[in-house]
């Protein structure tokens, strides 16, 4: 069977929605990675595989934090965490996915904090995959903080969309949005210029409700592109309980507009936002139960939109 990126190639934005190179409707979906620095082995062939075959995964974000523990700007190995982005990428392309280059911003809540870094990183970056269609780019995880307004985050977005730009000119970039990416609403009063852009909105179920979720309408009624490049069903510490009918509402939100979600993630973390049981050490071939109750629930949905049974 065609691959998703065999069926749909290089991708474009058309009105609010994300679409292939004939124009048709696409929905990006699938799994991001936790802290590539803290969970490398999630990157790998068969894991991939499994997600694509057995979940229904279209998508993988290759989740890269900037500031916490072992981040790019806090002591990581950034020639090693750039070389697993590539690896993931390379996997990516092999399996006929799509990947999304994320810049995790987080505990630095304004992306000017590295804004040189960033350049740096998203220029050599792009350059290395320029010729590689099924790239993403997300440029800033959640922004965040007092004064991280729409018009600072939009300031660092038009310093380095040009600078991707230079190397993937069509690509699709995805901008984070103030108050850790739920304000889309702000961002739809006053978008960005150019081509092929979406807006970051992120929501953990048993955080975010209705109010979230009037935002993200507002947002689309007014023609923003909305691309969900994270989120999950437990509370915002990617901890707690999982709420059901939150996320249910969710859905059906997401299928209203064909949106794109992509779910955190993708590791055996000992928290409710963790696809994989922590007590189970494989990074592939997962059994339904060395899943956890996220993970189970992720699978079914996925299976669902796929077309799978
Ligand atoms: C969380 C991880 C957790 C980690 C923490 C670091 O799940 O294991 O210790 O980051 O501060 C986000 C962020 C995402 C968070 C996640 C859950 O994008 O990095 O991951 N979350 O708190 N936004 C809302 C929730």
């Amino acid at each position: 069977m065609a691959t998703y990126f065999e069926r749909h190639g290089a991708l474009r934005v058309v009105g609010t929605r994300l679409s292939d190179a004939a124009g048709l409707p696409v929905q990006l979906r699938g799994v991001s990675t936790l802290g590539l620095a803290w969970y490398p082995e999630f990157v790998n062939e068969a894991g991939f595989k499994t997600l694509r075959d057995d979940w229904g995964a279209n998508t993988v974000r290759l989740a890269m934090y900037t500031c916490e523990e072992g981040g790019y700007m806090t002591g990581g190995d950034q020639a090693a965490l750039e070389a697993l982005i590539e690896k993931g990428v390379g996997i990516c392309a092999k399996l006929g996915m799509y990947a999304i280059v994320d810049w995790h911003i987080l505990s630095d809540g304004d992306p000017h904090i590295h804004m040189a870094a960033a350049e740096d990183f998203f220029r050599r970056m792009s350059a290395l995959l320029a010729d590689q269609p099924h790239v993403l780019y997300e440029i800033c995880n959640e922004p965040n903080g007092a004064g991280v307004t729409w018009p600072v985050v939009k300031d660092y977005a038009r310093r380095i969309i040009p600078v991707i730009r230079e190397n993937a000119p069509k690509a699709v970039i995805l901008c984070g949005t103030p108050n850790w990416s739920q304000d889309v609403d702000l961002a739809a009063k006053d978008p960005l210029d150019g081509e092929n852009l979406m807006y970051s909105l992120h929501f953990y179920a048993a955080t975010h409700k209705e109010g979230l979720r009037a935002k993200a309408e507002r947002a689309l009624a007014e023609g923003l592109p909305v691309f969900i490049d994270e989120f999950s069903i437990c509370d915002a510490s990617g901890d707690g309980v999982i709420d059901y009918e939150s996320a249910a509402a969710w859905v059906e939100l997401i299928q209203k507009h064909g949106l794109s979600y992509i779910a955190w993630s993708l590791s055996n973390r000992d928290e409710s936002a963790a696809l994989v049981r922590a007590d189970c050490a494989r990074t592939d071939g997962w059994a339904e139960s060395e899943l956890t109750e996220t993970g189970r629930w992720l699978r079914g949905v996925l299976r669902r939109d796929a077309g799978i049974e």
